[in-house]
């Protein structure tokens, strides 16, 4: 609960963001991180006072409920249930009135807190988060690094969500620009595809500075003219913006689609077509594992699976999540290992290697728990482009800013290594 308490702490803090995209920097964006780590207050405050849930929160519970087996968290997911914490012979998540009830009568049901609400006016991170980047910040600081970089970097939307945003995505090619095909082994970062999970988008948006800054250090030059390396922070930029719409934290997942019952969002990464809307997915709407009324049935899904379709040369993949400190490989749909004995061998060594360089665990994506329908999963079986699905240190969706130098700094270096293999994934077995 330690994880809920620095949240709530944190979303009552107001004061203006400091972010300008101004000549960004990569030091200068970590840098403002001192600088806000003086507003965090360091002790914890009893539950009962606290109170930064917003009105989205209303109505929800956070519920423990006693499992230890897989297939019985597989079976809670297709109840709708969305596990966000695990431990040994339990599991933790939100449930509005209704899950609640239903999951009352199917399974042992512990503990359930009623989230408070609060409404704050300003639309954007709580002031604690201000280092965090909204979706025009994102933006603005991509643009800025295609403008200063445009001998080599280019930017470009993958299509738009269902309220009219754009996907961004940064293409680091030193031949080809925007959405011209290229030849190169290619290599593709995305981010937030769950709402919530802010941390994914600033490790992308960070790494695209990171590149940019270092563009003519002698691994990162090669990289750069070998590779087509594409990052996309923000895959679901209006779930991102609905989750920070009152200043304070919504815990929201999804995209958001309009439901037929009135209920909102489609579980993005439960809408791919790999065994999709079997094992580990909700039919419910309004659950947070809804896979969606059939595959691809939504823009942001559908924009993602034509990327990776209209790119062929694409060899490695992250889709960035949080949070477990996990590096995830295929299958997550199955507990079957992938049938091809090279691609087995290669994800898991360079899985155990990216997991060295961030501390994080390697491991097959359905050890934890079989879900059906993710994007890592799809991709990797329509294209073979070698998948992988991180799940970003911390304890909870909103660990604050402090969390984000080292995150960033960690999971880059998985990332260069990634773009090191990329040319050739099978040399490392
Ligand atoms: O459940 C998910 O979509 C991912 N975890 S998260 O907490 N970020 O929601 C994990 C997806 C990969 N795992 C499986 N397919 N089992
Ligand atoms: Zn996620």
């Amino acid at each position: 609960m330690q994880k809920l308490l620095l949240s709530l702490i944190l979303s009552v803090i107001a004061a203006a963001p400091v972010f300008s995209a101004q000549n960004v920097s990569y030091d200068q964006l970590l840098a403002q991180l001192t600088s806000h780590q003086g507003e965090i207050p360091a002790a914890a405050v009893p539950e009962a006072s606290a109170k930064s849930f917003a009105a989205e929160a209303e109505g929800r519970y956070w519920v423990g409920i006693k499992t230890s087996a897989k297939a019985e968290r597989t079976a809670l997911l297709e109840a709708g249930f969305d596990i966000i914490e695990t431990e040994k012979d339990k599991v933790y998540g939100f449930a509005d009135h209704e899950l609640l009830a239903r999951l009352s009568a199917a399974f042992k049901v512990e503990t359930s807190q009623p989230l408070s609400s609060y409404i704050s006016r300003s639309k954007d991170f709580p002031a604690a988060d201000a280092i965090y980047h909204n979706y025009q910040e994102t933006y603005d600081t991509l643009k800025q690094l295609a403008d200063n970089n445009s001998d080599i970097a280019s930017l470009f939307s993958i299509g738009k969500t269902i309220e009219g945003r754009d996907i961004w995505c940064l293409r680091v090619n030193n031949s080809a620009k925007g959405e011209t095909p290229s030849s190169k082994p290619g290599a593709f970062f995305m981010g937030n595809l769950h709402a919530r999970e802010h941390l994914t988008a600033e490790v992308t948006l960070l790494l695209a500075v990171w590149l940019m800054e270092h563009r003519n250090d002698a691994d990162v030059k090669n990289y750069i003219s070998t590779l087509d390396i594409y990052i996309a922070p923000m895959a679901n930029p209006d779930g991102a913006e609905f989750d920070i719409k009152n200043g304070s934290y919504q815990y929201y997942r999804k995209n958001m689609a309009k439901n037929p019952n009135g209920s909102r969002g489609v579980d993005l990464n439960r809408n791919f077509d790999s065994w999709w809307c079997e094992a580990g997915a909700s039919t419910y709407p309004g659950s947070d594992t809804y896979c969606g009324p059939k595959a691809f049935s939504e823009p942001e899904s559908q924009h993602i699976k034509r990327f990776f379709e209209t790119r062929r040369n694409l060899k490695t993949h992250i889709s960035f999540h949080s949070y477990a400190s996990e590096i995830l490989y295929p299958w997550g749909g199955s507990e079957e290992e992938v049938a091809d004995e090279r691609d087995r061998k290669a994800f898991v060594k360079i899985a155990t290697e990216m997991g060295k360089l961030t501390n994080y665990e390697p491991r097959k994506s359905s050890d934890m728990y079989v879900a059906t329908g993710d994007s890592a999963d799809w991709a990797y079986a329509a294209t073979g482009a070698l998948s992988f699905t991180f799940e970003l240190e911390g304890r909870g969706f909103y660990p604050g800013a402090a969390i984000v130098k080292g995150a960033v700094e960690r999971n880059i270096k998985a990332s260069v290594y990634l773009l090191s293999v990329t040319a050739d994934p099978y040399k490392v077995i």
